[in-house]
């Protein structure tokens, strides 16, 4: 089923609307900060720091550097209400996007989902079999993979159940738990067509199954075409080898589909004809629409967005009648590039052009900001991405008409942040 929502009907209007709306955005004589804010007798600044009076630690004291310890806040979070009744072996947990800069999330601060643990593994008894209708099957060691030329990509992951939790209400209180089954990273590997082209993969090769080596052996079938476009067998994530907990020491990376295709601690790929019907597409990963019938193959993650700030963590308590505040989000799409957000102040009803800020990558996170006047007033915030296929993010209720309401997966509809008088933020649902 072709679960796209074509801009057709609302780009015509988009254009005639960001003129009548152009006062909107006019931001007038504003400032961010009020000047004179300076206390003189501030002892920060009038007397000598610890710091700057005593002898800091010597530079190599930490050979692997860490966040400073007052970042101590700034860490994944997990709910036993996204866990198997409390096991944190199959549960997850998530970015604290709230906290995230830029678009390349820290390989720390990397959302992690597991379904048996994380696996542990010794690089040296690390074997990956390619077999299957292969002319050459082998059985590779991580040196041998790491001979092919590498390429080096920032792409998102996420998992397609990102926000599950949310679709049929508000659940939780914050950003992090709203959204935070998603990360960004620069990872480097080699693409599977590359290996294939050496291997030589057997015309009648429709179907590649992806096979993981910890307990849940988590395998997934994907069609051979995505796999010579864009697939990759990643090693490195941020420039040094994978964490343990995102696959290491070699992953799959398919390029803005399902994280859950993307299988770590990889040990075996087979090529075929048919899918494999394994449990992970079968049990799970699959949606029931509202005609009755099951999306069996759902690859793509669709356009979406979401603003991180303000949000529940970041709220705009702080802020005077008149300050200058910049919105800010983060917008992404499985499909392609994204090539544009909007934002509403009133739940839907107007909506005005953010701009995108720094990188806009296909199948990367892309940045939009917007400078805001504050005023006080309560406001129902959204934001709206569309992409270079077309596709706009659909309401709550348009998205409810193609997938039906039993699935949990793929669900991409705009999402809304309440703020009120105060500039405190709550997570709400808007339908229409
Ligand atoms: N071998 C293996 N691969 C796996 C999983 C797993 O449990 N085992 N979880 C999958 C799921 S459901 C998701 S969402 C992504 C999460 O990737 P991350 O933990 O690196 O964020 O990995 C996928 N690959
Ligand atoms: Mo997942």
């Amino acid at each position: 089923m072709d679960k796209t929502f074509k801009e057709e009907s609302t780009s015509v209007s988009r254009r005639e609307f960001f003129k009548r709306t152009a006062s909107v955005s006019a931001v007038a004589a504003a400032s961010i900060l009020a000047p004179g804010t300076l206390l003189a007798d501030d002892p920060n600044i009038m007397h000598h720091t610890k710091w700057g009076t005593s002898l800091g630690d010597e530079c190599n004291y930490n050979p692997y550097g860490l966040p400073s310890k007052y970042e101590h806040n700034v860490v994944r979070r997990t709910s036993a209400l996204m866990s198997s009744a409390g096991d944190m072996h199959a549960a997850i947990s998530m970015t604290p996007l709230h906290e995230q800069q830029g678009i390349i999330t820290p390989s720390g601060l990397h959302f992690t989902r597991t379904h048996n643990g994380v696996a542990h593994i010794d690089p040296n008894k690390f074997r990956l079999m390619i077999h299957g209708l292969v002319e050459k099957p082998i059985v590779l060691t991580l040196e041998q993979l790491k001979r092919y030329p590498s390429e080096t990509k920032i792409l998102f992951l996420e998992c397609p159940s990102n926000g599950a939790a949310e679709w049929k209400g508000p659940q939780f209180g914050s950003l992090q738990f709203v959204r935070g089954m998603m990360s960004c990273s620069e990872w480097t590997g080699v693409r599977l067509s590359v290996i294939l082209e050496d291997l030589g993969l057997k015309p009648t090769a429709k179907w590649m199954l992806a096979e993981g080596s910890d307990g849940s052996e988590m395998s997934r079938t994907l069609p051979v075409e995505k796999v010579l476009d864009d697939c990759m067998l990643v090693y490195a994530q941020n420039g040094e080898a994978l964490r343990d907990e995102q696959g290491y020491p070699v992953r799959l990376m398919a390029p803005g589909w399902e994280a859950n295709l993307c299988v770590k601690w990889l040990k075996r790929l087979e090529f075929g004809d048919k899918p494999w019907y394994a449990k992970e597409e079968t049990s799970k990963y699959t949606a029931l629409t509202a005609s009755g019938k099951a999306i069996q193959h759902f690859y793509a993650l669709e356009t979406n967005s979401v603003i991180t700030s303000p949000c529940p963590e970041k709220p705009w308590t702080d802020l005077k009648v008149g300050d200058l505040v910049e919105i800010e989000g983060l917008a992404w799409s499985g499909h392609g590039t994204v090539r544009g957000v909007d934002l509403s102040f009133d739940g839907g009803k107007n909506w005005i052009e953010a701009s995108l800020k720094g990188l806009v990558l296909p199948k990367a996170w892309t940045r939009f900001s917007y400078m805001y006047k504050y005023e006080g007033k309560p406001l129902l915030l959204q934001s709206r991405s569309y992409d270079d296929s077309d596709n706009v993010q659909p309401t709550v209720n348009q998205e409810k008409a193609v997938v039906g309401v039993e699935g949990v997966y793929h669900r991409n509809a705009i999402h809304t942040w309440a703020v009120d008088a105060k500039g405190e933020v709550t997570n709400v649902q808007i339908r229409s």
